[in-house]
């Protein structure tokens, strides 16, 4: 039997990073073994891969190329991360996953949602989460949110509020199909409502 394996999404500034974070805090009082990564990225290769994607560029970015480029870096993360972890019993907390794929470059790109669930399938080797925490803002909060980190905007970050409410529309679709594995919790609560939500559905789907 393998570790669980829960994954975060959500549009940008839906707060994930905080939650996951927050949940490693909690599973570390607690003794649980696990391992927090994040999509793209996780290994040197993804992350080079996670470059390439969100810096600015001149080029334009086809969307075939864009999700080609997604699926390779989580081939790499899963097989060198994800299921090594798995397997040797302690548990993974990734910030996105496959759902981000079909949430952004299936509803927000258009590309065919059978072709997505292919390729997600060719990465992901199989592995697919026990659950996954969709954290639900509006684009508009979330962009608040961004906003106020004042940071430069990256590629994808630049998008329109129109794409980001395409994605955000798109994972409540994604809600739909898979009611079994998918929990929507309100991301706009106060970040300490969120985790206590967090905390209750981790513990009674997974008994953490
Ligand atoms: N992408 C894709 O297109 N296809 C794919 O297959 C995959 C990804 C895997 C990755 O960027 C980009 O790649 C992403 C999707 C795309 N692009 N977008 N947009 P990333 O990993 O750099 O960015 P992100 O995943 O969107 O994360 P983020 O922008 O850092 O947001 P977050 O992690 O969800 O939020 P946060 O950092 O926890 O919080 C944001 C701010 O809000 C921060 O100042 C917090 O203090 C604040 N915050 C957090 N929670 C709250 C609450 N509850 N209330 C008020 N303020 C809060």
């Amino acid at each position: 039997m393998t570790a669980p394996f829960v994954t975060f999404e959500g549009i940008e500034g839906s707060g994930k990073t905080t939650q996951i974070l927050r949940l490693s805090g909690y599973l570390a009082g607690k003794g649980i073994s696990h391992r927090v990564t994040r999509e793209p990225g996780g290994t040197p290769l993804a992350d080079e891969i996670r470059s390439l994607l969100l810096s600015q560029r001149e080029e334009f970015v086809f969307p075939e190329t864009e999700l080609l480029l997604y699926e390779a870096a989580r081939a790499q993360h899963v097989r060198s991360v994800i299921l090594p972890s798995l397997s040797s019993g302690q548990a993974v907390l990734c910030d996105r996953f496959y759902d981000a794929t079909s949430a952004y470059q299936g509803f927000s790109r258009n590309i065919d949602a059978a072709r997505i669930d292919w390729l997600n399938d060719l990465a992901s080797g199989g592995v697919s989460p026990d659950l996954t925490l969709l954290l639900d803002v509006p684009p508009a909060d979330g962009f608040a949110r961004i906003r106020g980190r004042g940071t430069r905007p990256d590629r994808i970050e630049s998008e329109s509020v129109e794409f980001h409410g395409k994605v955000r529309e798109g994972y409540l679709r994604l809600l739909e199909r898979h009611p079994g594995r998918i929990v929507r919790i309100d991301g706009t609560l106060p970040a300490d409502d969120v985790f206590r939500r967090v905390r209750e559905t981790v513990s009674a789907r997974l008994g953490w």
